[in-house]
């Protein structure tokens, strides 16, 4: 039998999660305006004030466990920051990425979006590294890959789990110098590869959706950006597997003595653990997964996703946002104001 607490959680969950898509759409309505105008910064800037006036009004009790950095960094959705009404869903961790791929935002590329999860508390792993090599994949192959494996014999397995052949797959790949090798491995078993600008939580996403054609993530990337694609596939069924990653020789040694353990692997629940998992994003730009904003005038449009890791249910949602009466609050200043 289900408990009585489990259920009132439950409600309280799903009441919660649309507000909470309410946050993004807010981020990436603002975000968006920067679209093209080559200034990632401001581009971010905007998707935080929303994000952050958008997140008082939501029925959490949270606190940001990865955000925009440091305290006296961040003035605003920085680690450790208390968020939402402080009622409600309690004891509730946030992560945030205003904009997942700022760049691409700047430069008009496809697949920004702007993502947030919400979790229990503790639930959220730390990584003590900037980077990790990832691998990913979507629920049919869940539980078969293994970031130890050469590539040649996760690809293997992956094409077998979804009655492909290998030169019928498709891997994401972050386009850096860091992946040459990887890049020549792919190519040598014959996959077929998507080297993607920025954005391997989206490409990470992708991989448990069959019609975005994108069936593995592979090679180094963010940490935290790790963390929110392991919420992501525990919604959807998926599995990552991450290493820590230093981009020099003198920075593993570094971090080895201090304790670091260079060779664990973290694996899907290491990195975001138990059920109480909401994950939302919404596009900013257009994407394989997500349309990006549109603005008409007094209109705009909005394609966002939600989900949660305890029914596993993908919302796929679009908004008509009547900007005339839309009250967006921002935390510089809060009064009414356009996006
Ligand atoms: C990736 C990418 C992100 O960081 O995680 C990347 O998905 C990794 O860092 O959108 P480098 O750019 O240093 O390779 C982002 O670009 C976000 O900063």
């Amino acid at each position: 039998m289900v408990s009585r607490e489990t259920l009132v959680v439950e409600d309280t969950e799903r009441e919660v999660m649309l507000d909470l898509v309410r946050v993004t759409e807010t981020a990436a309505l603002r975000a968006g305006r920067w679209m093209g105008m080559g200034n990632k910064e401001a581009a971010d800037q905007a998707a935080v004030d929303g994000m952050r006036g958008m997140l008082d009004l939501v029925k959490i009790d949270g606190v940001v466990v990865i955000g925009e950095g440091e305290k006296d960094k961040a003035p605003m959705l920085y680690v450790g920051e208390r968020v939402g009404r402080g009622d409600g869903l309690e004891q509730v961790d946030i992560a945030v990425d205003p904009v997942e791929g700022t760049r691409l935002v700047a430069q008009g590329l496809p697949n920004a979006m702007s993502v947030l999860v919400a979790a229990a508390r503790g639930s959220l792993a730390s990584i003590p590294a900037y980077y990790m090599h990832k691998i990913a994949v979507g629920p049919a192959a869940a539980g078969y890959i293994d970031i130890n494996a050469s590539v040649r014999e996760n690809l293997r397995v992956v094409a077998a789990r979804l009655r492909r052949k290998v030169r019928d797959l498709t891997v994401a790949i972050l386009d850096r110098p860091r992946h040459e090798k990887l890049i020549a491995e792919v190519r040598e078993c014959g996959a077929r590869i998507k080297l993607i600008p920025d954005g391997d939580v989206s490409a990470g996403l992708a991989t448990a959706l069959e019609e975005t054609g994108v069936d593995l993530l592979m090679g180094i990337g963010g940490a935290t950006e790790g963390v929110l694609t392991a919420a992501a596939l525990k919604c959807l069924g998926g599995e990552i597997q991450a290493r820590v990653w230093y981009p020099t020789v003198e920075q593993a040694l570094r971090a080895e003595e201090e304790g670091v353990d260079l060779k664990k692997v973290y694996r899907t629940d290491d990195l975001a653990s138990g059920e109480s998992i909401i994950f939302v994003a919404t596009g900013i730009t257009d994407g394989e997964l997500l349309r990006g904003v549109r603005y008409y005038g007094e209109k705009a449009i909005t394609h966002s996703v939600a989900m949660r890791a305890r029914t596993r249910t993908v919302r796929f949602i679009e908004t008509h946002h009547n900007l005339k009466f839309k009250t967006l609050r921002s935390k510089k200043r809060q009064r009414e104001m356009s996006v």
